[in-house]
């Protein structure tokens, strides 16, 4: 029977891993997959975690199954870290799922239940469209970002937004937007909480790259202002990437009902979500982060360590912008300290990308998105003159 198969098209982020590290040449650039990186260019397990792993060990006394929303610890204290400490958390429910991915594909498998239409971003992650057709939904782009810019098209994505029709499921990035690092500003998130509200769009905020924008706290001001707006709302978080423990697959599916007793029903259709996907989540990365966030000083070391990824970010943010305008004399790439979190978008076709990775060795998504954690301080006048090389 297999022979009727054919190969589906690759995922053009993770086949880049691969490429780059079968690349020979020594001052090649790995601007490809989403990972931080230090300024050595490694992704290192944190402090943090190697602590709270330790504590682990010592003390973890089964492995025994937990339920389908995994170990009830971590969905405790996860809730504050994502809506903050006046959130109204009888009327929300968390799972522990396995990464944001899991927490995105439980919550549009069940929003599917409910609606058959999604509005996602142009342009947006690429699994977000993969997982919306996976359970069914319909899929709908609405405008997001001008390229001329660098910045969000806010008008038009919100006149895109007001012709949705009451029920519609809405895809939000709450921060840090993927690929484009360009996120609405406060005022804005007002407006569309008040559009969402009127056309009674239900949103769905992914919520990836909390502290890696303005910090861990303003990066999820977006969720908790829609929090404490709308009536309903779903929102997947990952702690893969502020965490670091992205192989170990950990994440939470949030549901906000009318009702703490509405939002228990939710979390029942979610869980039997989880039990048709895979039964339960994987355990050690989700102990990680509860062990961590159950201790204050813990805690307050992983903020730290946090706050280090988040300030090199911005400080290699300021360094390109600032070696892009010696470069072209000019303030076209500014945009590059306005954006938030690892990535923008450096405005090159898929055929000047692929110049930049055949003559250069520089690696970045077809799409011209570039991971700046993924730059050294000493590679940065080599990318600039790359870029502006292949665009002549
Ligand atoms: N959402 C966005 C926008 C992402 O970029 C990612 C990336 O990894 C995820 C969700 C899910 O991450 P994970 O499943 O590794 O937690
Ligand atoms: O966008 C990125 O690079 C990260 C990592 O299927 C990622 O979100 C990319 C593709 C994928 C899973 C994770």
């Amino acid at each position: 029977m297999f022979e009727k198969l054919q190969a589906p098209p690759p995922d053009k982020i993770l086949s880049l891993i691969s490429a780059y590290a079968e690349d020979g040449r020594a001052g090649k650039i790995d601007l490809g997959v989403g990972v931080y990186r230090d300024e050595t260019g490694a992704t290192p397990v944190l402090a943090s975690v190697r602590e709270a792993e330790r504590r682990l060990l010592a003390a973890q006394t089964t492995k025994s199954y937990l339920g389908m929303g995994g170990d009830p610890t971590f969905c405790r204290v996860i809730v504050p870290l994502v809506f903050g400490a006046d959130a109204p958390a009888e009327r929300i429910r968390a799972l522990q799922t396995p990464g944001g991915s899991g927490a995105l594909s439980i919550l549009m498998g069940f929003a599917a239940r409910l609606t058959s239409r999604i509005h996602i971003p142009e342009p947006s992650w690429g699994n977000h469209a993969a997982i919306a057709r996976h359970v069914g939904l319909e899929i709908v782009r609405y405008p997001y970002f001008d390229a001329a810019t660098g910045r969000v098209d806010f008008p038009a994505m919100k006149a895109a937004l007001e012709r949705a029709e009451p029920g519609d499921l809405v895809l939000l990035h709450g921060c840090c937007h993927n690929p484009t690092g360009a996120d609405l500003t406060r005022g804005e998130w007002s407006e569309l909480a008040g559009v969402l509200a009127e056309r009674k769009l239900l949103a769905l905020v992914d919520i990836a790259y909390q502290g890696f924008g303005d910090g861990l706290e303003e990066d999820a001001w977006a969720v908790r202002h829609l929090a404490g707006l709308l009536p309903e709302m779903l929102v997947a978080s990952s702690c893969s990437k502020n965490f670091g423990i992205y192989r170990d697959r950990t994440g939470a599916a949030f549901v906000l009902g009318r009702s703490p007793e509405e939002a228990a029903i939710a979390e029942a259709q979610l869980m039997a979500e989880a039990r048709t996907g895979y039964s339960m989540p994987p355990d050690h990365g989700a102990a990680v982060v509860r062990i961590i966030l159950e201790d204050a000083d813990l805690t307050a070391r992983w903020r730290n360590e946090v706050e280090t990824m988040r300030r090199r970010i911005a400080d290699l943010r300021r360094g390109l912008a600032e070696a892009f305008r010696r470069r072209t004399n000019s303030g076209a790439y500014d945009f590059l300290t306005e954006n938030r979190g690892m990535f923008s978008l450096i405005g090159v076709t898929p055929e000047e990308a692929l110049r930049l990775r055949q003559e250069f060795g520089v690696y970045l998504v077809d799409d011209g998105r570039i991971n700046i954690a993924g730059l050294k301080e000493d590679q940065i006048d080599a990318f600039v003159e790359a870029v502006v090389t292949v665009k002549g």
